[in-house]
């Protein structure tokens, strides 16, 4: 048989097609085990030989899983909605419905060609309206509930409002946005009651901040922002003011804290996820300002501390340049110093603001605030390097302690309080805790520097001076977009009241339009549709991260119309026992999802309060470009290890007409009409490029496509390939020239079925040792590597054990079959293909993952050398469990040893199993 893979593969396909082999059914008896890919983005650009690493490495796992008894959930489908969709769309003048649609029929068939076990009857498009539907009911029960935080859980909002009508606001935790008893809630008219609903719901609208970009005339996304100008276009981007919808995600802080103790991700995942949540605790503490000490309602400014113990130590008070209090501190001769600075920062990007360092700026304020234990004067600043969202938006600042505090008051010539005593030197501040205090009146001498902050903050709740406070740089999760292609809000506004729609009409379709250009004032292009605003319709519509954040429940339950997914087949399936995806989802999606499944957790609509039991981060791979260099002013091009010789441009050539590094010139003549009169200097007569790994994309020219190599040497080799490239969490470099091996070890392994003359030569026989001790080394390896996603050292197995099976002529039926069991994972289309030529009836997919035997790696015997007076003189055979009494008989028969015995007697014959004999004579 030769190894006609495209033949083998499409037949394989078709069959399994057919004999619906990858359906999934909800009622199966056994145990369940759901594996999960991030599912893609349908991009125009189709797949690259980058994307498949990671649906590979699920799908081997998946088929391994299936071999071991489980009843698999490897689902496949598409996060459709969002804005890259949007700008192809605007940019190649076409429908994004039109486009997602055309992209994903190309998604899809280049993942059918890698071979792939999906069961497309549960494929899921966030952007059909079958699925949006559910994104839009959970949206409504985000909206309808709110997290009780004595309970720490999410509740329905009714259950406050019966609450707020027994009680008043008592009851619904210390720390609430509002305080009022149960009278005065009956008296409030209906929007007033809703405007205070709307402050604790899940899914909430208030006023937040947008980019918005006049000359566009519309909002721009974070990283549509470059250093304060629209990527696009370059123009001036400021912040304005807009109603948005957020998601609550704060109230889960601990709640996601506290679920990372419960799942299996890479520490370094967990920790990018614990810092993004940013828990600090600290206290919140009151200065006044001077001068409005005596007011009746003195103006006083809050401050955020995690180091209360450095209280003595505080030198000036710094606002960020947005604190509301900044325009009613400003002393007249500060005015035009104030306002210019505020001008400047509204040019920088909260980024920006935290990342320089270097560049020190600020303004005084012209106002003092007083110091709540000694009653000093403090000057009070504004400065970009706090800022407005985090904490209080103003903080005390101690030089001495603080960094960036040292470096303002170095810059600014503020005099600095010394608290540290000898252990702060005046030339940076000093960040070491648990130093004695020095200058700081009931704290002094004391140097632990937890018991010195429990005691101030003692000291500020006595006073009323603040509060112990926990802080988290996590924000609530902007939920709104101002643009076309996402899922519409299931809200009508009346009067500046939200209202849902009810639940039974959805969804809530979104209309097809021609243009989706920007609304007017910076709302979203459904603001320009006169059927939608007529009904006050929300305009903006739901992020990109809306229907990737329950996705896997879908999954579950694809077809269900009734429900999102029912509460019985969440339970039968779970939680996804293994999530494969990139770490660019660390902090944006993977939190999204987590708080999602919270939140229906809480609500009793899910069983599991974490989606992820597993979580494996596959690398990238990267595209290896190759580059040719042009002499300046000329269209000659020199090989690379000439290059130094002259003054040259690089430009990227097209990895397809280079061999490894050398460059096929009638290619490249042929690539571009300006290159068709091209020139060459050559090194010993060929062109070299030069080589640089970087991303992969079209722009480098550096992208390998999978149809041309599954194309070109089938998709098992590609799959197998991919694979052997390295450890699945690494990222690494493409290379196409190592394809070859992978390709020859699977012509091997035909080898062990039949002849270069395409003749069966395997056999019925019984397998010999050496080979069973091949086999099971191979079974054993092979189930702890792909266990444990170890894919490139399985691959290598595979291959020793070809090799050794070869030398042992291990064609042998039994021992075959086992082989291919094992390898289906790797390369199903080849193993059906051989285990049905092994006269198998029965797809190999259903066949059970062989069982380790560990008798056969026990060696039965050995060969001992045999030493008389401690000199080697020659070998002997015996059984492992050769007792003492054996091996001396057999030792004293034999031949050579009697030669050397010379007739003498044996004094004694020592014998240590498993590694020699000595005679003593
Ligand atoms: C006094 C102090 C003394 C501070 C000291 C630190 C060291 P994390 O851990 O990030 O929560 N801070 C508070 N709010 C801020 C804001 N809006 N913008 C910039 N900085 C802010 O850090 C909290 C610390 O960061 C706070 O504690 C405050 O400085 C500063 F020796 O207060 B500290």
């Amino acid at each position: 048989m030769e190894y006609q893979f495209n033949s083998i593969e499409k037949k394989w396909q078709e069959v399994w097609k057919q004999n619906q082999t990858y359906r999934v059914s909800n009622h199966i008896n056994k145990p369940t085990f759901y594996v999960l890919d991030m599912f893609p983005y349908p991009s125009g650009a189709g797949l690259h030989v980058g994307h498949p690493l990671g649906y590979i490495a699920s799908d081997i796992y998946s088929r391994y899983k299936r071999l071991k008894g489980f009843n698999i959930l490897h689902p496949m489908g598409f996060d459709s909605f969002g804005l890259p969709a949007e700008q192809y769309a605007i940019e190649t003048g076409q429908h994004p419905a039109d486009t997602t649609e055309k992209n994903i029929a190309t998604f899809k068939r280049q993942l059918d060609l890698i071979g792939f076990c999906y069961d497309w009857e549960r494929e899921v498009r966030t952007s059909d309206p079958n699925y949006y539907r559910w994104t839009q009911w959970i949206f409504l029960k985000l909206f309808h509930s709110w997290f009780n935080p004595i309970r720490q859980k999410a509740e329905p909002i009714e259950a406050l409002i019966q609450q707020f009508e027994t009680t008043g606001t008592s009851g619904t935790g210390k720390h609430g946005p509002h305080n009022f008893s149960a009278e005065q809630w009956k008296q409030m008219d209906a929007a007033k009651q809703q405007e205070i609903l709307m402050d604790y719901r899940l899914a909430f609208s208030a006023i937040g901040e947008v980019n918005w970009c006049e000359a566009l005339g519309t909002v721009l996304a974070n990283d549509e922002v470059i250093n304060g100008v629209s990527e696009r276009g370059g123009h001036p981007v400021v912040k304005k003011k807009m109603r948005q919808w957020y998601l609550r995600i704060t109230e889960y802080a601990d709640r996601l804290l506290e679920g990372l103790n419960r799942v299996d991700f890479s520490e370094s995942m967990k920790e990018m996820q614990r810092n993004w949540i940013g828990k600090s605790e600290g206290a919140e503490i009151d200065f006044c300002v001077a001068g409005l000490e005596d007011h009746e309602q003195p103006a006083s400014i809050k401050v955020f501390t995690t180091r209360p113990d450095t209280i003595f130590g505080v030198d000036f008070l710094v606002l960020a340049p947005e604190h509301n209090l900044v325009s009613s501190l400003i002393s007249q001769a500060q005015q035009s110093d104030i306002q210019s600075y505020l001008d400047y920062v509204k040019t920088r990007s909260d980024r920006d603001r935290m990342a320089d360092v270097k560049q020190i700026t600020g303004c005084f304020t012209g106002a003092y605030a007083i110091h709540p234990f000694t009653r000093k004067q403090i000057p009070i600043w504004i400065a970009e390097y706090v800022l407005a969202g985090y904490g209080t938006g103003a903080i005390m600042a101690v030089p001495c302690g603080d960094q960036r505090d040292f470096l303002f008051a170095q810059h600014f010539n503020i005099p600095i309080t010394n608290i540290f005593g000898d252990q702060f030197t005046n030339d940076h501040a000093q960040s070491h805790k648990d130093l004695p205090l020095t200058n700081s009146d009931f704290l002094n001498s004391m140097s632990n520097t937890k018991q010195a902050i429990d005691l101030v903050i003692t000291r500020i709740e006595a006073g009323v001076l603040g509060k112990r406070k926990v802080n988290y740089k996590m924000h609530d999760a902007g939920f709104s977009r101002q643009r076309y292609w996402g899922e519409p809000f299931p809200i009508q506004w009346k009067n500046g009241t939200a209202i849902a729609i009810d639940a039974e009409k959805l969804p809530l379709e979104l209309p097809h339009v021609e243009k989706y250009g920007p609304g007017p004032e910076g709302e979203g292009p459904l603001a320009n549709i006169p059927e939608w605003t007529s009904q006050h319709l929300e305009t903006s519509t739901m992020p990109g991260y809306a229907g990737s954040s329950w996705y896997f429940l879908r999954y579950m339950d694809p077809k269900n119309n009734e429900t999102f997914c029912d509460r019985s087949v969440s339970d039968y399936w779970g939680p996804v026992d293994v999530y494969i995806g990139g770490t660019e989802h660390a902090v944006g999606h993977l939190l999204y999802s987590r708080m999602w499944t919270k939140v229906l957790y809480d609500l009793g609509y899910i069983g599991f309060d974490e989606p992820f039991k597993k979580l494996v981060n596959q690398g990238m791979i990267q595209g290896s470009s190759r580059f040719a260099y042009r002499i300046k002013g000329t269209n000659k091009f020199v090989s690379a290890g000439l290059k130094q010789q002259y003054d040259t441009d690089s430009i990227h050539v097209d990895v397809h007409f280079v061999d490894g590094l050398v460059m096929d010139t009638e290619a490249f003549k042929q690539w571009k009409p300006d290159l068709a009169d091209a020139e060459f200097i050559l090194e010993n007569g060929q062109y070299i490029c030069g080589a640089e790994v970087e991303k992969m994309s079209k722009s480098k020219f550096n992208t390998v496509n999978p149809d041309e190599l599954v194309a070109r040497y089938g998709a098992d080799t590609f799959r197998m390939y991919e694979m052997f490239l390295g450890p699945i969490e690494q990222s690494k470099p493409w290379d196409t020239q190592g394809i070859e091996g992978v390709h020859r070890f699977l012509k091997k392994l035909i080898r062990l079925m039949y002849n270069d003359k395409q003749e069966a030569i395997w056999n019925e026989d019984s397998p010999s040792e050496a080979s069973l001790k091949t086999l099971h080394r191979t079974i054993r390896k092979i189930d702890q590597d792909t266990a444990q996603f170890s894919f490139n050292t399985a691959v290598s197995t595979f291959m020793v054990c070809v090799n050794e099976f070869t030398e042992q002529k291990g064609n042998q039926r039994s021992i075959l079959e086992q082989l291919l069991i094992i390898l289906t994972p790797y390369a199903p289309h080849l193993c059906e293909e051989l285990w049905s030529k092994l006269g198998n009836t029965t797809s190999i997919l259903d066949a059970s993952f062989p069982v380790f035997e560990e008798k056969y790696l026990i060696e039965s015997e050995k060969d001992y050398p045999v030493s008389i007076n401690g000199k080697v003189r020659t070998n002997l055979l015996l059984p492992m469990d050769a007792a003492q009494t054996d091996v001396e008989a057999a030792v004293l028969a034999n031949e050579i040893v009697k030669k050397w015995m010379e007739g003498n007697p044996a004094k004694k014959i020592i014998f240590v199993k498993g590694k020699m004999i000595n005679v003593v004579v």
